[in-house]
């Protein structure tokens, strides 16, 4: 099926794809699965399809749980990074964490492209590929290849399906539309495996990911009368190991299903002061906990939402937590 939506984009960014000669793609910081599907997909379609030298770049390395799925990937620091030789740089999905601090770093003649689906994207760039009505920045780069009637390699499958599965959590966000599951059959149909892609982001959690889910789920306080559950991983908790959001963030998930839960909250400790918050509501609530993510300057779907504030978590002797 043919977009309407983005002739105009895609047709430009085709073109600056075949007039350039050094490509950066750029991922946002602490990359989920979509960021990292996108730009490791993105970059295999690009060298499959032209003869064009591809970095990929983030401020974060790609999760090692996507290795599975994606193969070990190397992403270069800005810090490492010349920018200067680039003439079209690319941000994929949540572009306004990370890949607009490097906008100003780049040559003046480089092209500057975005694709992402968050809804509150601000930023604007020479071909602004932006869309809410996408469940993910992956599946907005399958309508790319579509555009370009390029064949879809059965890696670039399995990266654009790896994006998809993990923005919608396998199928179940509201972000699902019918549109989603056309692309993701056709991605099935080149090679990628839906089971091995859940499996590698969502069910084989190592045991000390599942030991910290343990601890959060024990700690959960229940708000009956607001229907809020919240609960939150201190640093003492966390022990010295060192998690990504992305091991965590199931636990909100989970402490949704609770019965009478009309959105749960998991805070956790990401860096020495900073505290990522992630909220989900249940499929049949009322609440667009977006709206509450926005107020501390964060964002996401109305089912599923984050956000990052300063500060840290620290225990109290009668086994409660507090933000300082
Ligand atoms: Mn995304």
């Amino acid at each position: 099926m043919q977009l309407k939506i983005f002739q105009k984009e895609f047709n430009t960014l085709s073109y600056s794809i075949k007039h350039a000669e050094e490509i950066l793609l750029f991922a946002h910081n602490r990359p989920d699965p979509d960021a990292c599907g996108s730009v490791v997909g993105f970059k295999r379609y690009i060298e499959e399809n032209y003869d064009k030298n591809v970095t990929l770049g983030c401020f974060n390395e790609q999760p090692e749980f996507l290795e599975a799925v994606l193969g070990k990937n190397e992403f270069a620091h800005p810090d490492e990074l010349d920018f200067s030789k680039f003439d079209l740089a690319i941000g994929c999905d949540s572009v306004e964490r990370g890949f607009d601090k490097i906008i100003e770093k780049l040559n003046k003649d480089c092209v500057v492209a975005v694709v992402d689906h968050h809804h509150d994207i601000t930023l604007k760039t020479d071909i602004n590929i932006v869309d809410a009505s996408f469940s993910s920045a992956s599946e907005i780069l399958y309508h790319f290849a579509k555009f370009e009637r390029k064949k879809i390699s059965q890696f670039v499958a399995i990266a654009y399906l790896t994006g998809i599965i993990g923005d919608t959590g396998i199928f179940q966000y509201s972000n699902t539309s019918s549109r989603t599951l056309d692309a993701s059959a056709e991605l099935v149909k080149q090679g990628a495996n839906i089971s091995k892609i859940v499996g590698a982001t969502f069910a084989n959690q190592k045991i000390k990911t599942l030991n910290m889910w343990g601890r959060a789920l024990e700690k959960a306080k229940l708000f009956e009368k607001e229907g809020l559950i919240v609960s939150a991983i201190t640093k003492e908790d966390l022990d010295g190991k060192n998690l990504t959001g992305e091991e965590l963030k199931e636990v909100a998930s989970i402490l949704a299903t609770v019965p009478g839960v009309k959105a749960s909250l998991l805070l956790f400790q990401i860096d020495e002061n900073k505290i990522r918050g992630n909220i989900r509501a249940p499929s049949d609530t009322d609440i667009d906990v977006s709206k509450i993510a926005r107020m501390f300057g964060g964002g996401g779907h109305k089912l599923a939402s984050g956000f990052e504030i300063n500060g840290k978590i620290i225990s109290q002797e009668d086994g409660g937590w507090k933000i300082v």
